[in-house]
């Protein structure tokens, strides 16, 4: 329902409602939680909140932008207490457009004169407004609002200022003759006869309002049984607030430290929850989908790398030192480099000695009897689906992040990078991966989907294209086929050694396609000391 609306209908409804005070969008707020169905915008605890007096110290336009705030946190409908309108009719017809604009349902303007003083200091030595000019802006304000819902509280000083009874009545009737919508009458005493007297007299004429800051111990009842419309608790948020702030300060304060107050302030969690912070997060699943489709990467690690001997006696390969730190910090920073923050490492021997910083582990505590697609295997487990490209690798190959673009490029669900610079490889007669592609490499393949056929070390020279760099891209739509195929191969308990040439041949067999990216370079295995040499050399 229409702000606007709601106000009217609160105002009509026939039974006493309650509208209670806030200062702020976080008060307002709580007050909205508490189950109120409207709020007062108090002149009082919006100065105070300035930590100014009510004396129209604030500007009407910083009681506008606080209102605003106000509005945007809630839902049910606001009445601003606007003191004498902060001027003539002219500045209090501007007002009322002001106040539609920002959301704001209804104003309450009382009769005294601007700059005006709070009821309660002295007020019966507070002149109050002539009656006639100030028919004359509830007619103002009434004519200026655009929409016909929006409400115009008079309120009448009249017993603050010591006019009696048959002024009161005098200016009740004056104001609701200039349009006004609902009487709003006000008593400083500690009981509720001027108010209960007023009502008596004006009888059901139209809507009256009442504050009972000072005559708080009057039971509700006594409200209701004389047919109030609305109730006003004007400033206790704000006070409870003042209390509790004191309490806090003075005891942080004399302690030097928090462990006593801990236990008794809002956890900053209920601040992000009044703040919103949840649907923010929402929105961002919404609207920022790059913030979670950063690409991940699987580094498999749990060998022990023996041909690399004592080296390996205490750590696995992975740990090894290359220009004075890890060889997995190296690979994990070249990811890093290309934006890829979400590591996981699978470790197996002497997986305790595997502790760079900042990557998750898996382990794959078969390691001795089982290879990289077990491996491979605990690592898809712990990402579940992550929605986005990932790559998987070794870890004893280092690279230049210029691999990790190229592999980024091309949008299919499988890619392998394939160096063409192969035969000298080949010739030393070190173990590989060797590629069999749909085309071989040549100047013109750029603008060929060349194609994976098959890669093993069991390759016949003249079937060649290529040597497997050890790189496979998956897409986000991949990462369930590789899941898929990984489950049926090891399924097969004589399948616990299998290795990723084996997964990529099956996905190839299963008639997925895997495309090549030709390049030469960029990248090192360590499978010997004098691997580790070179690696002190290679640039990322
Ligand atoms: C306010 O809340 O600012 C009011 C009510 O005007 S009272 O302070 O009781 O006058
Ligand atoms: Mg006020």
């Amino acid at each position: 329902m229409k702000k606007t609306r709601a106000f009217r209908a609160l105002l009509r409804s026939g039974d006493l409602e309650f509208i209670c005070e806030a200062h702020n969008g976080l008060s307002a707020k709580i007050v909205e939680e508490a189950g109120f169905k409207g709020i007062w915008g108090s002149g009082l605890t919006i100065s105070a909140q300035y930590g100014v007096r009510d004396n129209n110290e604030t500007s009407w336009t910083q009681v506008l932008e606080t209102l605003e705030f106000m509005a945007d946190a809630t839902n049910v409908p606001i009445m601003l207490d606007g003191d004498t309108g902060y001027g003539s009719f002219n500045n209090f017809r501007r007002l009322i457009r002001k106040l539609e604009q920002r959301g704001v349902a209804a104003v309450c303007i009382e009769d005294k004169i601007f700059p005006k003083t709070n009821s309660f200091i002295s007020g019966d030595t507070q002149p109050l407004a002539d009656i006639h000019e100030f028919c004359g802006k509830i007619q103002a304000g009434k004519d200026a609002q655009q929409d016909d819902e929006f409400c115009i509280v008079a309120r009448v000083e009249a017993f603050i200022a010591g006019w009696g009874l048959g002024e009161a009545l005098r200016r009740a009737e004056a104001y609701h003759g200039a349009g006004a919508d609902a009487i709003l009458i006000h008593s400083a005493l500690s009981v509720p006869d001027e108010v209960l007297a007023f009502k008596k007299e004006w009888g059901d004429r139209y809507p009256v309002v009442i504050v009972p800051t000072k005559y708080y111990a009057t039971p509700t009842e006594a409200y209701e049984d004389c047919g109030f419309s609305m109730v006003i608790w004007a400033n206790h948020l704000l006070r409870s607030s003042i209390s509790a702030m004191q309490r806090t300060a003075k005891q942080i304060y004399a302690e030097q430290n928090l462990m006593s107050i801990e236990d008794n302030v809002a956890g900053v969690d209920e601040i992000f929850r009044l703040q919103g912070a949840q649907e923010l997060k929402e929105a961002e699943k919404r609207y920022l989908p790059s913030a979670e489709k950063a690409p991940c990467a699987v580094i498999l690690a749990a060998s022990r790398g023996k041909d690399l001997g004592a080296l390996t006696e205490d750590k696995p390969k992975v740990m090894i030192e290359i220009a004075g730190k890890p060889l997995l910090s190296h690979i994990a920073e070249t990811y890093n480099l290309a934006g890829i923050k979400k590591i996981v490492v699978v470790r197996g021997y002497m997986k305790h000695a595997v502790d760079v910083q900042g990557l998750d582990y898996v382990d794959n505590d078969r390691y001795e009897s089982t290879g990289e697609l077990v491996s491979l295997k605990h690592a898809l487990d712990h990402l579940e689906d992550p929605g986005t490209d990932m790559v998987v690798s070794y870890g004893d190959v280092i690279f230049n992040k210029y691999i990790l673009y190229l592999l980024k490029e091309p949008g299919d669900d499988f890619v392998v990078t394939v160096d063409a610079d192969w035969l000298n490889s080949r010739n030393t007669g070190r173990e590989a991966d060797w590629a069999v592609c749909s085309h071989p490499n040549s100047r013109d393949v750029f603008s060929t989907n060349v194609r994976l056929m098959r890669i093993g070390g069991d390759i016949q020279e003249a079937n060649t294209h290529g040597e497997w760099m050890g790189f496979l891209k998956v897409s986000a739509n991949g990462f369930t086929i590789i899941k898929t195929a990984l489950d049926e191969l090891l399924s097969d308990p004589n399948n616990q050694q299998l290795k990723m040439p084996d997964l990529i041949n099956t996905l190839i067999e299963n008639g997925n396609i895997v495309r090549v990216i030709y390049t030469t370079g960029h990248w090192l295995d360590i499978d010997a000391v004098q691997d580790l040499v070179a690696a002190g050399n290679f640039n990322a």
